[in-house]
């Protein structure tokens, strides 16, 4: 007995995996192994033999039990160990870098228009890009026959013949959204409306689609003296230094009297410098809304007046930033995109101090 207690032992100390475990296992403990073989032995022998050898084969026996199982974990163990040593991910790698996408000049300036404005009690309004003719043209003081209408290289929609729907437009302006809100919340009021805008019309400084934002304030007793000292508050915050502006006498079908407003600004060596010289930059209409104007959109011209705007995102955009070519900001090109785009991270804002 202690020459098979010492084999198993020994063998089971020494296996190398657990497949030699269950071998040595069959071998010592199972039906035919050799430790069973002794225990039906037990039947041949005297009773005082038996009472011996009994206890002890059974004790053999749950001795090599409990090694086969001691063993069978520590076997275990060590597979894991060596699978951890080999197997490991540096979970503090910094992350693979992705690309990131810019904010488009023309949505970073939208911004900061809308950010000055807001500062000044302007909220913002929008629209339908489809408008019929009676939004885009008649309330807004420009009858059929109007040479406005024909000016404005406006796309019509399609209609079938016996479709009874009043002629849509793309709209020429945001104007519309204008008349919807006096419509919608009356006087008084102070909003700004950017959006896209559409004109058949395209060269080196025209696209049939670009931006406007325009402005509306009425009240009591709004003046044209305000709307100076609004458009010289905008442009000044928006170009990070004191901006002079010169009202020229001008004709608008939905203002009067109206106005078209130059900032100053400097040549030289060919790029513009907003702010300082003695040049003029053309670059917004304006004047006092129509009565005519006022009555389309539900408001009563006895009772109130007041002031309207409008001038292209695009190309405030262009000036700000000096983007030389109007027609890139559509192509799409990610080269472009990236070089003028803006960290959405990174974000000017009035607070923040708006010129960075
Ligand atoms: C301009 C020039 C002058 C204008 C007028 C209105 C409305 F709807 F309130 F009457 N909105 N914008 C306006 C006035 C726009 O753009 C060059």
């Amino acid at each position: 007995m202690d020459e098979l207690r010492t084999k198993y032992l020994d063998a089971i100390a020494a296996a190398a995996d657990e497949t030699a475990l269950e071998e040595l296992r069959v071998q010592a403990v199972g039906k035919k192994g050799e430790v069973s073989l002794k225990m039906r032995e037990l039947g041949k022998m005297t009773p005082e033999e038996r009472q011996v050898a009994g206890p002890a084969l059974n004790a053999l026996k749950n001795e090599i039990n409990s090694a086969l199982a001691a063993k069978k974990v520590a076997l275990a163990d060590a597979a894991l160990d060596a699978r951890l040593a080999t197997e490991w991910l540096d979970v503090t790698l910094p992350a693979r870098n992705r690309r990131v996408g810019t904010i488009h000049p023309i949505s970073q300036v939208t911004e900061e228009v809308t950010a000055i404005f807001a500062d000044m009690g302007f909220a913002v309004a929008e629209g339908p890009q489809i408008e019929t003719d009676w939004y885009n043209f008649d309330a807004l003081n420009i009858p059929g026959h109007h040479p406005a209408r024909a000016e404005m290289d406006t796309f019509y929609t399609h209609r079938a013949d016996g479709d009874n729907r009043p002629p849509h437009v793309l709209r020429t302006h945001t104007s519309p959204v204008q008349i919807r809100s006096m419509e919608k919340t009356g006087a008084p009021i102070r909003i700004i409306c950017p959006g896209r805008v559409y004109r058949a019309d395209y060269d080196q400084t025209h696209t049939p689609m670009f931006h406007q934002v325009e402005g509306l304030a009425l009240g009591k007793d709004i003046s044209m003296a305000n709307l100076k000292w609004v458009l010289e508050e905008f442009f000044s915050a928006f170009f990070g230094t004191d901006v002079k502006t010169r009202f020229r006498a001008s004709h608008f079908p939905f203002t009067e009297p109206s106005a078209e407003v130059d900032i100053q600004c400097s040549w030289e060596g060919g790029t513009v410098k907003v702010g300082e010289g003695d040049d003029w930059l053309e670059v917004l209409g304006s004047g006092m809304v129509h009565p005519n104007v006022l009555k389309a959109g539900g408001i009563d011209p006895d009772e109130y007046q007041g002031f309207a705007f409008g001038m292209g995102i695009d190309r405030l955009a262009m000036l700000k930033y000096g983007i030389p070519d109007l027609r890139a900001f559509f192509d799409s090109d990610l080269r472009w995109l990236r070089h003028y785009g803006f960290a959405s991270l990174d974000q000017p804002t009035l607070h923040g101090g708006l010129n960075r």
